[in-house]
């Protein structure tokens, strides 16, 4: 791409910082976890486009000991000159104006990465101190700082400490070095995930193909062990923990190297996945005319399932959208015309439907554009229909040129065959909607014994604990509060649904049972309308077997019932890892950063218990720590967490020894939650009455 002019001038200046420090969820989203990467991702991004535009080919994310992050990259370095406008420096315009950068008159990049987009300066808005660092030539250096100003009752946020530097000093480096100390005024955690952040930074090298994305984690990590000294006092061993290797993202393949990754511990169709590109005309209501590229690349597996990523600017529409639907009706139509063509649909057939051809397709698709609308639950879903047609339209011509292709008739003939099975199966086994309209209808019959249902008749204000072991459901049934609790034991483990159709999955006992519970169908009948329960809450142990347990049913829940996930109303139940307890006094902890605060509180002299299940509580404990609404810690499991339970179990379960250690390493504090999951605590007024 050549070089376009570009200077301070061209930046666009809004509104102040403080705004963002007043209301940071307007602009980050959230203050939990995920409000946290977001500050992170909005560096890597403007990092990102300077790579996507042929100006970078590296990028190094660095989490340091201290807790600041930061993303060094390799490209032009950002503008360095005075706006002759402001009397500001291109790197003091992009660091503390809202929505400044190149990223709005899309002059200076093509496109540019989307929702997040709020701008490097909210970033700086809520850290505590950031600097930047950007080599051209020689060494430029800048400072900022947050603070609150006492006297006039106001937030200073993101206030250079003086102009931008330059050191003089003589470097052969170009690009920009960000570093930044997120504010733990601001967020409720400032804990980085080491999985959220390496599965994003992944997730960019293939939609960026070549770049090298260096990821270094140099925090330090501990372990807590209890141990008894001579004296027979509980002492706290605080043991430190390697840190992981620096992991490196490149894939020259970009998207096409995704679909093999995702596709690797299934059986594909066909070995090489095809792939097309295509930049069309796009008019968006209210927009100027502009362009859309579209880019795809897919496989067919023996699945029964679909697993399709989609991406819009970068970001991954996990709620789908009008592209998904163009990506779909381009298929469908293609496989459609290439079946009757060649014989694989006879004139008395009916046309394959969308499910048909989606039935085992491993499949990327991203898009790019300007103007771009997010909706939905997580505002992951593209909302501007005005893109279905030209994506249906690309893909569609995309496949035909590859048909025309030598060797790739023997690819559609198996494309074409896999979608006639489907077709073929679906006719027969509509019967399957009818077993599990029975399983919904018949909970008198299969709940006896194993549910303690709830004798309210509210959803909104209903909960279904569904609890690893007879034992510890039965300390549940105790515990509860009949009114509005229901408690379903689990025996043993629930079928694990993955690799099974939906007619084996309601052929086991669990499974029914759950269905018939919840009482709102199941798979493509379930309705969440019909939900007995607002909160599914999965209760475990903080152990490798509940974590297994956690995650075979949130496959269960993420392959079946999605819609339940969906309008956010499964979650995961967190007893406490540890009792901490002198005479009268006792906490608990639920992870071990808040075992060193209790244990403070507590002081000299404590006792320590580690709960290793929840079978070791008491009545009493189990309502106080984990199941009084007032008082107990819950997750809300969201899509992507549910979406990631399958791979999890793969390496859990899986014969890959070495992915296992790693990960348990990783997340080697079970109670976390395989850790990227915003914290919610729930206030209610009346707990209501126990039994
Ligand atoms: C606009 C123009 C120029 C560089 C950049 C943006 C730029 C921004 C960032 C943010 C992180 N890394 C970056 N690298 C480059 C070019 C300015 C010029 O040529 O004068």
């Amino acid at each position: 791409m050549a070089e376009k002019s570009y200077n301070a001038d061209d930046l666009k200046i809004l509104e102040g910082l403080e705004a963002v420090r007043v209301r940071p969820g307007m602009y980050i989203g959230s203050t939990g976890v995920k409000g946290l990467h977001h500050i992170l991702w909005e560096i890597v991004d403007n990092s990102i486009d300077e790579a996507a535009n042929g100006y970078a080919d590296e990028i190094t994310v660095k989490l340091w000991k201290d807790g600041s992050a930061s993303v060094r990259d390799n490209g032009r370095g950002m503008p360095t000159d005075v706006n002759s406008k402001v009397k500001m420096s291109g790197v003091e315009i992009i660091f503390t104006k809202l929505h400044a950068g190149g990223k709005f008159d899309n002059n200076n990049y093509a496109f540019s990465g989307g929702l997040h987009g709020v701008g490097a300066s909210v970033t700086n808005a809520l850290s505590e101190w950031l600097s930047v660092e950007v080599y051209r030539g020689t060494v430029f250096k800048m400072d900022f700082k947050s603070s609150y100003d006492k006297e006039r009752k106001k937030w200073q946020c993101g206030i250079p400490v003086a102009p931008l530097q330059n050191t003089k000093q003589k470097t052969a480096e170009k690009g920009t070095f960000v570093r930044f100390m997120p504010d733990k005024e601001v967020f409720e955690t400032v804990d980085w995930n080491y999985e959220t952040v390496a599965k994003r930074l992944r997730e960019l090298a293939y939609l960026n193909k070549g770049v090298r994305i260096n990821f270094i984690d140099e925090r330090e990590r501990f372990t807590y062990e209890e141990e008894v000294d001579d004296n027979g006092n509980a002492v706290t061993l605080k043991i430190k923990q390697p840190a992981p290797e620096p992991a490196t993202f490149k894939y020259d393949g970009g998207i096409t190297d995704f679909v093999k990754h995702m596709s690797e511990d299934k059986t594909a169709l066909y070995a090489q996945p095809l792939y097309y590109s295509a930049i069309k005309d796009v008019q968006i209501k209210g927009a100027p005319a502009g362009k859309i590229k579209v880019e795809f690349a897919f496989c067919h597996t023996k699945d029964d399932n679909e697993s399709l990523y989609s991406f819009v600017n970068n970001i991954s529409t996990v709620e789908g959208g009008y592209h998904e639907t163009g990506f779909h009706n381009g298929l469908l139509k293609v496989i459609n015309d290439y079946s009757r063509a060649n014989g694989f649909l006879k004139a008395k057939d009916s046309a394959f439907i969308a499910d048909d051809v989606k039935e085992g397709l491993t499949a990327v698709l991203t898009v790019k554009m300007n103007n771009v609308q997010f909706e939905g639950q997580t505002k992951t879903k593209l909302g501007n229909p005005e893109v279905k047609l030209p994506v249906e339209q690309a893909v569609a011509e995309g496949l035909q040129k590859l048909i025309a292709e030598r060797g790739s008739k023997v690819i559609f003939d198996k494309i074409a065959q896999k979608a006639k099975f489907a077709a073929d199966d679906r006719i027969k086994h509509r019967a399957e909607r009818d077993v599990a309209k029975a399983a919904s209808e018949n909970d008198g019959l299969n709940l006896v014994g194993k549910l303690a249902a709830c004798s309210g008749r509210n959803p909104e204000m209903n909960e279904l604990f569904i609890v690893e072991g007879d034992s510890a459901g039965g300390t549940a049934k105790q515990a509860r509060v009949r009114q509005y609790q229901s408690i379903l034991p689990l025996r043993g483990k629930p079928l694990n649904v993955q690799k099974k159709t939906a007619l084996q999955a309601l052929q086991n006992e669990e499974i029914k049972t759950l269905i018939s519970a919840i009482g709102a169908g199941f798979n493509r009948s379930f309705d969440v309308e019909k939900t007995k329960y607002k909160k599914v809450i999965i209760l475990s142990d903080a152990d490798q077997d509940g974590m297994h347990i956690r995650c075979i049913l949130l496959t269960f829940f993420f392959k079946y019932m999605r819609d339940l996930v969906n309008a956010g109303c499964v979650y995961i139940g967190m007893p406490p890892l540890y009792k901490v307890y002198k005479n009268d006094a006792v906490e608990y902890a639920y992870d071990d950063a808040e075992l060193d605060e209790k244990i403070k509180k507590i002081g000299k002299g404590y006792q320590l218990q580690r709960y290793k299940g929840l079978g070791e509580m008491s009545a009493e404990q189990l309502w106080e720590t984990t199941m009084n609404p007032a008082t107990r810690n819950l997750i809300q499991v969201t899509i992507e967490n549910a979406a990631d339970a399958a791979d999890v179990i793969d390496m859990l379960m899986g014969d890959k020894v070495d992915g296992r250690k790693e990960f348990l390493n990783k997340n080697a504090n079970f109670n976390k939650v395989d850790g990227f999951i915003d914290k919610v605590r729930f206030e209610r007024e009346s707990a209501g009455e126990r039994d």
